[in-house]
C-alpha cells in the first residue's frame, strides 16, 4: 500500500510513522507513506496558504489553489482514493479501516485553520472524522485512519496477532487479558484460563466480551442484538 500524506506540518507525522509497527512496515516495504508539505505548492510569493473569509468573521481559510496543486502533482493521483480529514465527516468507524486496507493508494489532505474553502470538496473522494471533538488540525486524526488501517495489511502484524478478535471487529469489545504472575496484589487470573480447557476458555471470553460490552457500550450491544435477531 502507498499513502501520500499533504499536510503543512510534515514534522507532526513523519517522527510517528518511522516507530513501531508503522516503522517496521515502511522498512519492510509492506508500506510507502510519502509527507508532502503543500505550502510548497502555494504560488504566492510568501507561501501563504491561507487567507480572510469573504463575508467576513474570525479566522483564516485555507486556500484551494496550493491543495488541489499539490493533489494534482502527486503520481497516481488519478487512481488513488483521496481522503479529506474534517470534524465535519463520517464518523470513522473500523468497518472504514477495513475498506481503506484494501486500497492500494490513499492521499490523505490534513486541514488546518478554522477551516478549508468549500471549493476544495469536490476534488476529494471521501470525508473523514476521527471523532466529536475538535483538533487543531487533521494530522493527528490521519495518523490515526493510517495506524488502524496499515494494521489490517496482511503481514504487518505476526499471524498470531489475529485482527477477528480485535474490539469492533465483530462489534464487541475485547475480553479481558492477564498475563504472569497468577495472583498480583491479591488479584487472581480467573482459573478457566489456567485450566488448559480450550473449549471452556473460549466460551468464558465470548461471554465476558458480550458483558463487558453491555456494561460500557450499550450502543454496540443493541446493535450486537439486532444482529443475532436478523443475521
Ligand atoms: Cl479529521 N480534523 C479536525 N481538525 N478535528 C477533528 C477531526 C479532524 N476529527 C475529529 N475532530
Amino acid at each position: 500500500m502507498k499513502i501520500t500524506v499533504l499536510t503543512l506540518f510534515p514534522d507532526m507525522i513523519k517522527p510517528v510513522i518511522s516507530q513501531s509497527i508503522i516503522g517496521r512496515a515502511i522498512y519492510e516495504k509492506k508500506l510507502q507513506i510519502d509527507v508532502i508539505d503543500y505550502r510548497t505548492f502555494s504560488l504566492n510569493k510568501h507561501h501563504k496558504v491561507d487567507d480572510t473569509p469573504y463575508g467576513g468573521g474570525a479566522g483564516m481559510v485555507l486556500q484551494a489553489e496550493p491543495v488541489v496543486r499539490a493533489l494534482r502533482a502527486v503520481e497516481g493521483h488519478e487512481k488513488a482514493l483521496k481522503i479529506l480529514m474534517t470534524p465535519q465527516g463520517e464518523p470513522y468507524k473500523q468497518s472504514q479501516a477495513k475498506a481503506l486496507s484494501k486500497a492500494e493508494h490513499l492521499i490523505i489532505l490534513c486541514g488546518h485553520y478554522e477551516g478549508f474553502d468549500e471549493r476544495i470538496r469536490p476534488y476529494f473522494d471521501q470525508e473523514i472524522s476521527i471523532g466529536d471533538y475538535v483538533l487543531t488540525g487533521g494530522e493527528v486524526a490521519a495518523l490515526v485512519v493510517i495506524d488502524s488501517t496499515i494494521r489490517l495489511i496482511p503481514g504487518v502484524l505476526n499471524k498470531d496477532a489475529s485482527h477477528e478478535e480485535d474490539s469492533f471487529s465483530d462489534g464487541l469489545l475485547e475480553y479481558p487479558h492477564y498475563t504472569r504472575p497468577p495472583v498480583y496484589e491479591g488479584q487472581a487470573v480467573p482459573d478457566v484460563l489456567l485450566s488448559g480447557h480450550h473449549q471452556a476458555i473460549a466460551s468464558w471470553r465470548r461471554a465476558e466480551s458480550i458483558k463487558r460490552t453491555r456494561t460500557r457500550r450499550p450502543d454496540l450491544y443493541e446493535a450486537y442484538l439486532k444482529r443475532q435477531k436478523n443475521p
